[in-house]
């Protein structure tokens, strides 16, 4: 599944990128720009959050986004700098963003490829400095080139991403990312204004002690869900939630884990999206040797029917994931978290 064993730590991701394509010779070189337009993206948007509070561009922007959640400026910020990116690159037809109602076509008919994205994803921790990210996922367009892209090119299963990634706006900033032959991660060096290779071959371990939800929504989890968590008391296993996805996710793919989003009474099908938070995580964490899981079925196996889809998500070490959904489905009647 791994194949860069030859390229050491401290490659710089234009090389890394590079070396990749030369191993596929009918590579056309598109995806890897593409992948070049996101990092380029993803230091714009890392200085803006590092110098935040010192340019008025911290704090919520006023509107709401289409699922009804408070925009922040720098959701909207991330948004625009991504989609520029994107839009300049040429590479992609059409972007599906949580921060815009329908997909935004960029003008470029001859583009490839789709790309889903979570431009800022944690947007309550941008205002108090607790690490955020971004979130793709990048699929290659089923209509016609030359025309603009589909709400079928949008709509695909998970199984057909080419590629998926997060950014990481941390302790440090990191991009992982992975095209279907294992999961790398690069660490930005911010005086060189470059990712070097830093996470070579990520895997996930298969077992973990740590378990990340939001306790606060208990009592309204299914039991299945509440009796797993059970059992991690009664394992001590340690709770750790920062409410950041990519954040508490990244933790437990070095750490081993599980992250859970189940239903709650405010989310009856979870609070995560399907498009571009499940799917891309859902790609990663499998290249990793993990598991994705919506309580009982496949994350990547979904078929996604609205842009903005819901799903609850359990993700991480493949033991973990297995025994919450062994626990959900010894509850009566329930074969999946969504009421
Ligand atoms: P966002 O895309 O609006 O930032 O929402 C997604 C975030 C995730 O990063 C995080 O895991 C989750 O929402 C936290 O939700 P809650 O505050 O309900 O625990
Ligand atoms: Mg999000």
């Amino acid at each position: 599944m791994n194949d860069n064993l030859a390229l050491p730590v401290g490659t710089t991701l234009d090389r890394f990128i590079m070396r990749k394509q030369e191993e596929f010779p009918y590579a056309t070189g598109e995806l890897s720009q593409l992948l070049r337009d996101i990092a380029l993206a993803g230091k714009i948007v890392n200085r803006e959050i590092n110098r935040a509070g010192l340019i008025g561009i911290a704090g919520a922007f006023g509107q709401q986004n289409v699922q009804g959640e408070e925009q922040q400026k720098l959701d909207v910020i991330a948004n625009i700098r991504f989609i520029r990116a994107l839009r300049n690159g040429g590479e992609v037809c059409t972007v599906v963003s949580e921060e815009e109602d329908d997909v935004i076509h960029t003008g470029n008919k001859n583009g490839k490829y789709i790309v889903a994205i979570d431009p800022l994803d944690g947007s309550s921790n941008i205002d108090v400095n607790v690490a955020i990210g971004t979130i793709f996922s990048v699929y290659r367009r089923v209509s016609e080139m030359g025309t603009e892209g589909t709400l079928e090119d949008c709509l695909q299963k998970g199984t057909r991403q080419v590629a998926a990634g997060y950014l990481i706006y941390g302790s440090s900033t990191m991009l992982v990312y992975t095209t279907g032959h294992g999961v790398n991660g690069f660490t930005y060096e911010p005086s060189l204004g470059e990712f070097f290779l830093s996470h070579p071959n990520i895997t996930i371990p298969k077992n973990g002690s740590i378990y990340s939800c939001n306790e606060g929504n208990l009592n309204s989890f299914h039991d299945g869900v509440k009796n797993y968590i059970s059992l991690c008391k009664e394992n001590n296993y340690a709770a750790r939630y920062i409410g950041s996805l990519v954040a508490d996710f990244h933790r437990n793919m070095l750490k081993g884990g599980v992250y859970i989003y189940p239903a709650t009474a405010k989310a009856p099908n979870g609070k995560l999206r399907l498009i571009y938070e499940c799917n891309a995580l859902a790609f990663i964490v499998e290249q990793a040797g993990g598991k994705a899981s919506d309580g009982s079925k496949r994350i990547m196996d979904l078929e996604p029917t609205e842009l903005h889809q819901r799903c609850p998500l359990v993700i991480g070490s493949s033991e973990m994931v297995a025994k919450v959904e062994e626990y959900l489905k010894a509850e009566v009647g329930i074969n999946s978290f969504s009421v």
